[in-house]
């Protein structure tokens, strides 16, 4: 081969090594392989060369073709996957960062509704069902049905909403405690009967520690030997999951509702002396609710026999659970709808609270 071709394929196959990309790869390709490229050039003149000289340079310009075309398409390989490589690193997403915000892990659920979750997490366990029922309600299911007497002073305490009265001169009312679903559902269940019953409850009130809005839970349990002992075993299990405490003592003190008797009032021993109410033990005493067994003519209006039936009965403030076990200072802020308050108070909506995982994680 002569001297000129050799410096000619030294030149070219430099500037092959010497590509960075494939643009200038495919440049150099058409630069030398091209309908006007440098080696086409070289071949157009095979033609006007003597026998003997195309003899030489035919086979080795041929040569030198096949050779570029093997060194540019091995380039190419390399450029293809160095390109691809660059372009896997510069496009790497971790797929174990922390996600975004979305309105799952942003929303929070709000301190009533957790203690309700909480609350129906721990008498569900014990066998008991969740009953629901209106809020709109007649004065016999929320008094008369419950052992109020016509013109009982009891009925002006529970400062009632009424609504306008009816042509036929019945006057509707916003319940003042969730006990007329207690009515209904002795009026349509037979017995063994055990029920939680949580719920929007309406007095006239308004003031730092009451809202006309608030909420409350009940509980009945009917049967043909339901007892008090029973009515404390319920009541003590519920209080120590609730607080999540070891230990309850509680006090059972003799009390009044028209609808039970007896009737009693139960306190939980704390302690106040730190920075934080300890509840279960301690030396002093707080209200948490009210209890007894219910009365024979609240049973009687329901259609049940008190001779062969008996049950018992509790209420408890929401609300106050609520502030108590979460620590917030003020029942007016469960109704203010401020995102910062919920925000700090709420709880994350995928912590179901179960007794198996924990009533408040
Ligand atoms: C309280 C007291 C109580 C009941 C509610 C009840 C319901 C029926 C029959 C008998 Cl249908 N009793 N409920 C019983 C005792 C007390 O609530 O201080 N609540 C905040």
């Amino acid at each position: 081969m002569s001297d000129d071709l050799k410096q000619f394929e030294a030149e070219i196959l430099a500037n092959i090594e010497a590509a960075t990309d494939e643009v200038a790869l495919e440049a150099i390709r058409v630069g030398v392989l091209g309908k006007k490229g440098t080696l086409s050039e070289r071949m157009k003149t095979l033609g006007k060369m003597t026998p003997e000289e195309r003899q030489v340079m035919g086979p080795a310009l041929n040569g030198l073709k096949q050779k570029i075309s093997d060194e540019i398409s091995t380039k190419s390989k390399l450029l293809s996957s160095a390109a691809l490589e660059a372009r896997l690193k510069s496009e790497k997403v971790d797929v174990t960062l922390p996600t975004q915000a979305t309105p799952e892990n942003a929303g929070r659920v709000h301190p009533i509704s957790q203690v309700i979750d909480e609350v129906t997490a721990i008498f569900a366990d014990m066998g008991f069902a969740i009953a629901e029922g209106p809020e709109v309600e007649t004065d016999y299911y929320n008094f008369t049905a419950l052992n109020f007497p016509e013109g009982h002073p009891a009925r002006e305490m529970h400062d009632t909403f009424f609504f306008n009265e009816k042509e036929d001169g019945e006057r509707k009312l916003l319940r003042t405690h969730t006990s007329p679903v207690q009515i209904h559902t002795m009026e349509n269940q037979e017995p063994p009967i055990r029920i939680i019953i949580p719920g929007k409850t309406y007095r006239c009130d308004s003031d730092a520690t009451h809202t006309p809005m608030f909420h409350q839970l009940e509980g009945l349990v009917v049967d043909k030997a339901a007892n008090i002992a029973n009515l404390k075993w319920v009541l003590e299990e519920f209080c120590k999951n609730f607080f999540e405490v070891p230990h309850m003592n509680m006090r059972f003190r003799p009390s009044f509702f028209p609808f039970t008797e007896p009737s009693l009032e139960v306190d939980i021993q704390c302690d106040r002396s730190g920075n934080e109410v300890k509840f279960g033990e301690g030396n002093d005493w707080m209200e948490i609710l009210g209890c007894g067994m219910v009365h024979p003519n609240v049973l009687r209006s329901s259609g049940l026999d008190p001779e062969v039936y008996q049950g018992f009965a509790w209420g408890i403030g929401i609300d106050r659970i609520a502030m108590l076990k979460y620590g917030m200072p003020d029942l007016r802020a469960f109704f203010d709808a401020d995102s910062r308050w919920l925000s700090h108070y709420g709880f994350r909506p995928l912590d179901i609270p179960t007794l198996f995982a924990g009533i408040s994680q």
